[in-house]
Protein backbone atom coordinates (compact mmCIF):
# COMPACT_ATOMS: atom_id res chain seq x y z
CA UNK A 1 0.00 0.00 0.00
CA UNK A 2 1.45 3.39 -0.91
CA UNK A 3 1.42 6.37 1.55
CA UNK A 4 -1.22 8.79 1.74
CA UNK A 5 -1.47 11.24 -0.51
CA UNK A 6 1.28 13.89 1.27
CA UNK A 7 -1.67 17.36 1.23
CA UNK A 8 -4.32 18.70 3.97
CA UNK A 9 -7.02 18.12 2.98
CA UNK A 10 -9.94 19.43 5.70
CA UNK A 11 -13.16 17.68 4.49
CA UNK A 12 -15.54 18.16 7.11
CA UNK A 13 -15.72 19.59 10.15
CA UNK A 14 -13.14 17.97 12.60
CA UNK A 15 -13.98 15.78 14.61
CA UNK A 16 -15.88 14.72 11.31
CA UNK A 17 -19.34 12.74 11.48
CA UNK A 18 -17.70 9.79 11.49
CA UNK A 19 -14.96 10.15 14.08
CA UNK A 20 -18.04 11.63 16.32
CA UNK A 21 -20.00 8.43 15.69
CA UNK A 22 -16.96 6.50 16.98
CA UNK A 23 -15.96 8.72 20.00
CA UNK A 24 -19.68 7.99 21.48
CA UNK A 25 -18.89 4.27 21.77
CA UNK A 26 -15.51 4.61 22.56
CA UNK A 27 -16.67 7.25 25.50
CA UNK A 28 -19.23 4.40 26.17
CA UNK A 29 -16.48 1.65 26.25
CA UNK A 30 -13.31 3.16 27.40
CA UNK A 31 -11.96 3.71 31.04
CA UNK A 32 -12.38 7.82 31.81
CA UNK A 33 -8.59 7.95 32.73
CA UNK A 34 -7.79 7.46 29.24
CA UNK A 35 -7.75 10.98 27.53
CA UNK A 36 -7.13 12.17 23.66
CA UNK A 37 -5.64 15.05 22.10
CA UNK A 38 -7.58 15.25 19.20
CA UNK A 39 -11.14 13.18 18.89
CA UNK A 40 -10.60 11.67 15.65
CA UNK A 41 -9.97 7.99 14.56
CA UNK A 42 -7.47 7.31 12.07
CA UNK A 43 -8.01 5.72 9.04
CA UNK A 44 -4.44 5.15 7.62
CA UNK A 45 -1.19 7.21 8.63
CA UNK A 46 2.34 8.17 6.95
CA UNK A 47 5.16 10.44 5.92
CA UNK A 48 3.51 13.29 7.06
CA UNK A 49 -0.07 12.95 7.16
CA UNK A 50 -2.62 11.51 9.16
CA UNK A 51 -6.21 10.28 7.57
CA UNK A 52 -9.16 10.12 9.40
CA UNK A 53 -12.21 8.26 8.96
CA UNK A 54 -13.83 11.56 7.52
CA UNK A 55 -11.14 11.66 4.69
CA UNK A 56 -9.96 14.30 6.33
CA UNK A 57 -5.51 14.12 5.69
CA UNK A 58 -4.55 16.06 8.81
CA UNK A 59 -0.70 17.16 8.86
CA UNK A 60 1.01 15.37 11.41
CA UNK A 61 3.06 17.58 13.92
CA UNK A 62 3.33 15.18 16.81
CA UNK A 63 4.88 11.61 15.52
CA UNK A 64 2.63 9.57 18.03
CA UNK A 65 4.63 11.70 20.61
CA UNK A 66 7.96 11.51 18.63
CA UNK A 67 7.57 7.69 17.95
CA UNK A 68 6.77 7.64 14.67
CA UNK A 69 9.91 9.76 12.99
CA UNK A 70 10.16 7.84 9.91
CA UNK A 71 6.82 7.80 9.28
CA UNK A 72 3.72 5.51 10.57
CA UNK A 73 4.43 3.51 7.98
CA UNK A 74 7.91 3.48 6.17
CA UNK A 75 8.01 0.77 3.81
CA UNK A 76 11.05 -0.33 5.08
CA UNK A 77 9.59 -0.80 7.77
CA UNK A 78 6.37 -2.40 7.12
CA UNK A 79 8.38 -4.88 4.78
CA UNK A 80 10.25 -6.23 7.49
CA UNK A 81 7.68 -6.48 10.00
CA UNK A 82 5.42 -8.57 7.43
CA UNK A 83 8.92 -10.48 6.85
CA UNK A 84 9.23 -11.01 10.59
CA UNK A 85 5.60 -11.84 11.33
CA UNK A 86 5.51 -14.46 8.89
CA UNK A 87 8.26 -16.56 10.28
CA UNK A 88 7.10 -16.20 13.77
CA UNK A 89 5.57 -13.31 16.10
CA UNK A 90 7.08 -14.52 19.35
CA UNK A 91 9.13 -17.13 21.25
CA UNK A 92 9.97 -14.86 24.80
CA UNK A 93 13.47 -13.99 24.21
CA UNK A 94 13.78 -15.39 27.89
CA UNK A 95 12.78 -19.22 26.43
CA UNK A 96 14.36 -19.24 23.12
CA UNK A 97 16.60 -16.86 21.21
CA UNK A 98 16.34 -14.99 17.67
CA UNK A 99 19.03 -13.06 16.07
CA UNK A 100 17.07 -9.34 16.02
CA UNK A 101 17.15 -8.75 19.07
CA UNK A 102 21.21 -9.18 19.33
CA UNK A 103 21.30 -7.09 16.20
CA UNK A 104 19.21 -4.18 17.75
CA UNK A 105 21.52 -4.56 20.79
CA UNK A 106 24.63 -4.25 18.61
CA UNK A 107 23.28 -1.32 16.61
CA UNK A 108 22.76 0.74 20.23
CA UNK A 109 25.64 -0.19 21.73
CA UNK A 110 27.29 1.31 18.37
CA UNK A 111 24.86 4.34 18.02
CA UNK A 112 24.65 5.39 21.89
CA UNK A 113 27.71 8.35 22.82
CA UNK A 114 30.79 6.43 24.14
CA UNK A 115 33.23 4.61 22.37
CA UNK A 116 33.46 2.83 25.74
CA UNK A 117 32.67 -1.86 26.31
CA UNK A 118 28.86 -1.25 25.79
CA UNK A 119 25.58 -3.47 26.20
CA UNK A 120 22.32 -3.80 25.91
CA UNK A 121 18.50 -5.00 27.68
CA UNK A 122 15.80 -4.40 25.54
CA UNK A 123 12.07 -3.75 27.39
CA UNK A 124 9.37 -2.66 25.88
CA UNK A 125 7.76 0.51 27.13
CA UNK A 126 9.98 3.32 28.00
CA UNK A 127 8.40 3.56 31.30
CA UNK A 128 10.18 0.31 31.86
CA UNK A 129 13.69 1.22 30.51
CA UNK A 130 13.88 3.64 33.11
CA UNK A 131 12.17 1.03 35.82
CA UNK A 132 15.47 -0.80 35.08
CA UNK A 133 17.82 1.49 34.61
CA UNK A 134 17.29 2.12 37.72
CA UNK A 135 17.12 -1.61 38.94
CA UNK A 136 20.77 -1.87 37.10
CA UNK A 137 22.10 1.64 38.66
CA UNK A 138 20.95 0.14 42.25
CA UNK A 139 22.10 -3.85 41.28
CA UNK A 140 25.98 -2.14 40.36
CA UNK A 141 26.09 0.51 43.19
CA UNK A 142 24.28 -1.06 46.12
CA UNK A 143 22.55 2.22 46.82
CA UNK A 144 19.27 2.93 47.10
CA UNK A 145 18.17 6.85 46.35
CA UNK A 146 17.68 8.20 43.02
CA UNK A 147 17.80 11.55 41.80
CA UNK A 148 15.59 13.32 39.41
CA UNK A 149 14.87 16.88 38.15
CA UNK A 150 12.01 19.24 38.66
CA UNK A 151 9.53 19.11 35.74
CA UNK A 152 10.80 15.85 34.71
CA UNK A 153 8.83 13.04 33.36
CA UNK A 154 9.71 9.58 33.34
CA UNK A 155 6.73 7.59 32.71
CA UNK A 156 3.22 6.06 34.12
CA UNK A 157 4.85 2.84 36.38
CA UNK A 158 4.90 3.56 39.87
CA UNK A 159 8.65 4.28 40.31
CA UNK A 160 8.86 6.63 37.13
CA UNK A 161 5.13 7.95 38.46
CA UNK A 162 7.41 8.58 41.40
CA UNK A 163 10.16 10.37 39.45
CA UNK A 164 7.97 12.35 37.31
CA UNK A 165 7.28 16.24 38.63
CA UNK A 166 3.86 16.74 37.53
CA UNK A 167 1.07 15.66 39.78
CA UNK A 168 -2.48 15.96 38.28
CA UNK A 169 -2.80 14.22 35.84
CA UNK A 170 0.06 11.49 36.21
CA UNK A 171 -0.12 10.66 40.13
CA UNK A 172 -2.96 12.10 41.40
CA UNK A 173 -5.02 10.02 43.80
CA UNK A 174 -2.31 7.30 42.45
CA UNK A 175 -0.11 7.74 46.21
CA UNK A 176 1.87 6.16 48.08
CA UNK A 177 4.95 6.40 45.72
CA UNK A 178 8.19 4.76 45.46
CA UNK A 179 10.38 5.94 48.58
CA UNK A 180 13.82 7.27 47.99
CA UNK A 181 13.34 9.51 45.02
CA UNK A 182 14.94 12.71 45.28
CA UNK A 183 13.94 15.67 43.42
CA UNK A 184 16.22 19.04 42.27
CA UNK A 185 15.39 22.15 40.52
CA UNK A 186 15.69 21.88 36.87
CA UNK A 187 17.75 24.71 35.27
CA UNK A 188 14.55 26.18 33.73
CA UNK A 189 15.98 29.04 31.71
CA UNK A 190 12.88 30.71 31.03
CA UNK A 191 11.32 31.11 34.65
CA UNK A 192 14.42 30.71 36.98
CA UNK A 193 14.29 33.07 39.05
CA UNK A 194 17.02 35.10 39.30
CA UNK A 195 17.17 35.36 35.63
CA UNK A 196 18.52 32.52 32.89
CA UNK A 197 22.19 33.56 33.41
CA UNK A 198 22.42 31.90 36.96
CA UNK A 199 20.14 29.19 36.10
CA UNK A 200 23.58 26.45 35.85
CA UNK A 201 24.99 27.60 38.89
CA UNK A 202 22.23 27.67 40.90
CA UNK A 203 20.84 24.41 40.43
CA UNK A 204 23.79 22.75 40.62
CA UNK A 205 24.53 24.12 43.71
CA UNK A 206 21.10 22.99 45.13
CA UNK A 207 21.97 19.67 43.66
CA UNK A 208 25.41 19.61 45.07
CA UNK A 209 23.14 20.34 48.08
CA UNK A 210 20.76 17.41 48.05
CA UNK A 211 23.38 14.70 47.16
CA UNK A 212 26.45 15.55 49.36
CA UNK A 213 24.15 17.07 52.63
CA UNK A 214 20.98 15.93 52.35
CA UNK A 215 20.96 12.11 50.80
CA UNK A 216 24.47 11.69 51.27
CA UNK A 217 26.36 11.09 47.91
CA UNK A 218 27.68 7.16 49.23
CA UNK A 219 23.47 6.91 49.09
CA UNK A 220 22.98 7.36 45.59
CA UNK A 221 22.50 4.85 42.59
CA UNK A 222 21.81 7.09 40.16
CA UNK A 223 20.70 11.07 38.90
CA UNK A 224 18.49 10.43 36.05
CA UNK A 225 17.80 13.34 33.67
CA UNK A 226 16.28 13.96 30.29
CA UNK A 227 18.80 15.55 28.14
CA UNK A 228 15.83 18.34 26.68
CA UNK A 229 12.58 17.75 28.95
CA UNK A 230 9.95 16.71 27.05
CA UNK A 231 6.52 16.71 28.86
CA UNK A 232 7.96 19.09 31.12
CA UNK A 233 7.91 22.09 28.18
CA UNK A 234 10.56 20.80 26.08
CA UNK A 235 13.32 22.59 28.73
CA UNK A 236 16.41 23.04 27.04
CA UNK A 237 19.73 23.69 30.00
CA UNK A 238 22.11 25.89 29.93
CA UNK A 239 25.12 25.05 28.72
CA UNK A 240 27.67 23.35 30.55
CA UNK A 241 24.87 21.49 33.21
CA UNK A 242 24.40 18.16 32.00
CA UNK A 243 28.09 17.92 31.81
CA UNK A 244 28.47 19.14 35.54
CA UNK A 245 25.82 16.94 36.59
CA UNK A 246 27.70 13.80 34.78
CA UNK A 247 31.08 15.23 36.23
CA UNK A 248 29.42 15.13 39.80
CA UNK A 249 28.33 12.01 39.06
CA UNK A 250 31.19 10.57 38.48
CA UNK A 251 33.11 11.94 41.22
CA UNK A 252 31.14 10.40 43.48
CA UNK A 253 30.30 6.55 41.62
CA UNK A 254 26.69 7.71 41.20
CA UNK A 255 25.20 6.06 37.53
CA UNK A 256 24.36 9.24 35.62
CA UNK A 257 21.14 7.87 33.42
CA UNK A 258 20.38 9.92 30.00
CA UNK A 259 16.70 9.32 29.51
CA UNK A 260 16.90 9.68 25.91
CA UNK A 261 13.18 8.44 25.60
CA UNK A 262 11.61 11.68 23.69
CA UNK A 263 14.85 13.19 22.18
CA UNK A 264 16.63 9.79 21.12
CA UNK A 265 17.70 8.88 16.82
CA UNK A 266 18.16 12.40 15.45
CA UNK A 267 15.13 14.11 17.05
CA UNK A 268 17.30 17.11 18.57
CA UNK A 269 19.64 17.09 15.22
CA UNK A 270 21.91 14.89 16.97
CA UNK A 271 21.51 11.03 16.94
CA UNK A 272 20.99 11.19 20.96
CA UNK A 273 20.67 14.81 22.66
CA UNK A 274 23.78 14.46 25.30
CA UNK A 275 26.15 14.97 21.99
CA UNK A 276 25.23 18.35 22.00
CA UNK A 277 26.51 18.49 25.53
CA UNK A 278 29.41 16.32 25.19
CA UNK A 279 27.78 14.29 27.73
CA UNK A 280 28.18 10.79 27.68
CA UNK A 281 26.43 9.08 30.22
CA UNK A 282 26.69 5.91 31.98
CA UNK A 283 23.30 4.55 30.84
CA UNK A 284 20.75 5.67 28.18
CA UNK A 285 17.42 5.11 27.82
CA UNK A 286 15.87 4.44 25.13
CA UNK A 287 12.28 3.65 23.17
CA UNK A 288 9.65 5.78 21.37
CA UNK A 289 11.37 6.49 17.48
CA UNK A 290 14.11 3.24 17.78
CA UNK A 291 10.88 0.92 16.12
CA UNK A 292 8.75 3.21 13.76
CA UNK A 293 6.24 2.67 15.79
CA UNK A 294 6.07 -0.89 17.07
CA UNK A 295 6.40 -0.77 21.41
CA UNK A 296 10.27 -1.40 21.58
CA UNK A 297 12.50 -0.01 24.35
CA UNK A 298 15.86 -0.11 25.50
CA UNK A 299 18.85 0.54 28.44
CA UNK A 300 22.07 0.81 27.05
CA UNK A 301 25.33 1.93 28.73
CA UNK A 302 28.89 0.67 30.23
CA UNK A 303 29.33 -3.18 29.97
CA UNK A 304 30.02 -3.12 33.54
CA UNK A 305 27.06 -2.16 34.74
CA UNK A 306 25.01 -3.58 32.91
CA UNK A 307 26.34 -7.16 33.90
CA UNK A 308 25.91 -5.93 37.05
CA UNK A 309 23.13 -7.59 37.34
CA UNK A 310 22.54 -11.69 38.08
CA UNK A 311 21.45 -13.43 35.05
CA UNK A 312 17.43 -13.71 35.20
CA UNK A 313 17.30 -10.60 37.28
CA UNK A 314 16.21 -8.48 34.00
CA UNK A 315 13.64 -9.28 31.18
CA UNK A 316 9.95 -9.63 30.26
CA UNK A 317 7.90 -12.01 28.36
CA UNK A 318 7.33 -9.06 25.31
CA UNK A 319 11.22 -8.01 25.82
CA UNK A 320 12.26 -7.60 23.23
CA UNK A 321 9.50 -8.48 20.98
CA UNK A 322 11.04 -9.93 17.68
CA UNK A 323 8.38 -8.57 15.65
CA UNK A 324 9.29 -4.96 17.12
CA UNK A 325 13.20 -5.85 16.74
CA UNK A 326 12.61 -5.74 13.16
CA UNK A 327 10.76 -3.03 12.97
CA UNK A 328 13.79 -1.22 14.96
CA UNK A 329 16.65 -2.65 12.54
CA UNK A 330 14.38 -0.97 9.73
CA UNK A 331 13.68 2.15 11.69
CA UNK A 332 17.63 2.71 12.10
CA UNK A 333 18.71 1.81 8.54
CA UNK A 334 16.35 4.10 7.23
CA UNK A 335 17.61 6.98 9.86
CA UNK A 336 20.81 6.25 9.04
CA UNK A 337 20.57 6.09 5.38
CA UNK A 338 18.63 8.78 4.74
CA UNK A 339 20.18 11.31 6.42
CA UNK A 340 17.47 11.97 8.90
CA UNK A 341 19.75 13.50 11.78
CA UNK A 342 20.64 16.33 9.58
CA UNK A 343 17.25 16.31 8.25
CA UNK A 344 16.20 17.52 11.89
CA UNK A 345 18.34 19.97 11.39
CA UNK A 346 17.13 21.34 8.35
CA UNK A 347 13.72 21.33 10.31
CA UNK A 348 14.91 24.00 12.65
CA UNK A 349 16.35 25.95 10.44
CA UNK A 350 13.39 26.15 8.01
CA UNK A 351 10.88 26.24 11.11
CA UNK A 352 12.66 28.05 13.88
CA UNK A 353 12.80 31.72 12.23
CA UNK A 354 8.95 31.76 11.44
CA UNK A 355 8.48 30.99 15.26
CA UNK A 356 10.70 33.57 16.29
CA UNK A 357 9.16 36.11 14.24
CA UNK A 358 5.93 35.56 16.28
CA UNK A 359 7.69 37.01 19.22
CA UNK A 360 7.53 40.60 20.29
CA UNK A 361 5.62 43.27 22.09
CA UNK A 362 1.79 42.07 22.60
CA UNK A 363 2.57 38.65 22.22
CA UNK A 364 1.31 35.72 23.53
CA UNK A 365 5.26 33.78 22.90
CA UNK A 366 6.81 34.26 25.76
CA UNK A 367 9.86 32.15 24.43
CA UNK A 368 11.04 29.87 21.47
CA UNK A 369 13.26 26.64 22.64
CA UNK A 370 13.78 23.42 21.48
CA UNK A 371 16.36 21.78 19.25
CA UNK A 372 16.35 19.84 15.83
CA UNK A 373 12.73 18.64 14.79
CA UNK A 374 11.87 19.04 19.12
CA UNK A 375 10.85 22.84 18.77
CA UNK A 376 8.20 24.59 21.43
CA UNK A 377 6.54 28.11 21.96
CA UNK A 378 5.81 28.75 25.39
CA UNK A 379 2.66 30.97 26.31
CA UNK A 380 1.85 33.54 28.75
CA UNK A 381 0.56 36.79 29.24
CA UNK A 382 1.70 38.95 27.16
CA UNK A 383 4.99 41.19 28.36
CA UNK A 384 5.25 39.05 31.36
CA UNK A 385 5.92 35.08 32.64
CA UNK A 386 2.64 34.49 33.75
CA UNK A 387 1.52 30.90 32.07
CA UNK A 388 -1.31 31.04 29.44
CA UNK A 389 -2.72 27.31 29.42
CA UNK A 390 -5.60 28.71 27.71
CA UNK A 391 -3.96 30.48 25.18
CA UNK A 392 -1.87 27.16 24.00
CA UNK A 393 -5.12 25.17 24.13
CA UNK A 394 -7.13 27.88 21.98
CA UNK A 395 -3.80 27.51 19.65
CA UNK A 396 -4.08 23.61 19.28
CA UNK A 397 -7.72 23.61 18.80
CA UNK A 398 -7.44 25.96 16.04
CA UNK A 399 -3.98 24.28 14.59
CA UNK A 400 -7.15 21.05 15.06
CA UNK A 401 -9.95 22.34 13.18
CA UNK A 402 -7.68 23.54 10.14
CA UNK A 403 -6.03 20.43 10.15
CA UNK A 404 -2.74 20.30 11.54
CA UNK A 405 -2.17 18.10 14.95
CA UNK A 406 0.32 19.70 17.39
CA UNK A 407 0.14 18.59 21.09
CA UNK A 408 0.69 20.84 24.48
CA UNK A 409 2.72 20.27 26.60
CA UNK A 410 4.23 21.85 30.08
CA UNK A 411 3.90 21.45 33.88
CA UNK A 412 1.35 24.59 33.05
CA UNK A 413 -0.14 23.37 30.06
CA UNK A 414 1.10 26.07 28.12
CA UNK A 415 3.81 24.82 25.80
CA UNK A 416 2.95 23.97 21.95
CA UNK A 417 5.68 21.32 21.08
CA UNK A 418 6.04 20.50 17.05
CA UNK A 419 7.42 17.11 16.85
CA UNK A 420 7.43 16.71 12.93
CA UNK A 421 8.27 13.20 11.49
CA UNK A 422 11.22 13.79 10.50
CA UNK A 423 10.62 13.21 6.76
CA UNK A 424 7.81 15.35 6.64
CA UNK A 425 7.78 16.92 3.23
CA UNK A 426 9.00 20.65 3.46
CA UNK A 427 5.98 22.41 1.90
CA UNK A 428 3.50 20.21 4.09
CA UNK A 429 5.81 21.56 7.20
CA UNK A 430 5.67 24.98 5.70
CA UNK A 431 1.51 24.91 5.20
CA UNK A 432 1.62 23.51 9.20
CA UNK A 433 3.57 26.43 10.40
CA UNK A 434 1.25 28.60 8.02
CA UNK A 435 -1.63 27.72 10.25
CA UNK A 436 0.10 28.10 13.21
CA UNK A 437 0.81 31.36 12.61
CA UNK A 438 -2.85 32.23 12.37
CA UNK A 439 -3.68 30.40 15.19
CA UNK A 440 -1.43 32.54 17.36
CA UNK A 441 -2.65 35.77 15.35
CA UNK A 442 -6.19 34.67 16.25
CA UNK A 443 -4.80 34.11 19.96
CA UNK A 444 -3.87 37.19 20.51
N1 LIG B 1 10.69 9.11 29.48
C1 LIG B 1 11.43 11.22 28.50
O1 LIG B 1 8.94 11.20 27.15
C2 LIG B 1 6.96 9.10 27.38
C3 LIG B 1 4.05 10.12 27.60
C4 LIG B 1 2.67 10.02 27.11
P1 LIG B 1 6.34 5.12 27.78
N2 LIG B 1 6.41 10.37 27.00
C5 LIG B 1 5.04 10.37 26.49
C6 LIG B 1 1.73 9.82 28.28
O2 LIG B 1 1.12 10.81 28.70
O3 LIG B 1 1.64 8.68 28.77
C7 LIG B 1 8.29 9.10 28.11
C8 LIG B 1 9.22 10.16 27.96
C9 LIG B 1 10.43 10.13 28.66
C10 LIG B 1 9.85 8.08 29.65
C11 LIG B 1 8.63 8.04 28.96
C12 LIG B 1 7.71 6.86 29.18
O4 LIG B 1 7.61 6.10 28.02
O5 LIG B 1 6.71 4.35 26.55
O6 LIG B 1 5.13 6.00 27.64
O7 LIG B 1 6.26 4.24 29.00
Amino acid sequence: MSQPEQRRIVATAIPGPASTALQEQRSAELAGGLGTTMPVFVERAGGGVVVDVDGNHIIDLASGIAVTSVGAAHPEVVRRITEQAERFTHTCFLVTQYEGFVEVAAALNRLTPGDHAKKTALFTTGSEAVENAVKIARAATGRPAVVVLGHAYHGRTLLTMSMTGKNVPYKDGFGPFAPEVYRVPSPYPFRWPSGPEHAAEEALAALRETVLTQIGAHNVAAIVAEPIQGEGGFIVPPAGYLKAVQELATEHGIVFVADEIQTGFGRTGAMFACEHDGVVPDLVTTAKALAGGMPLAAVTGRAELMDSVAPGGLGGTYAGNPVACAAALGTLEVIERDGLVERAREIEARVRPRLEALQGAGSPVGEVRGRGAMLALELVRPGTTEPAPDIARAIAAHCHREGVLTLVCGTFGNVIRLLPPLVIPMDLLDEAVTVLESAVAAAR
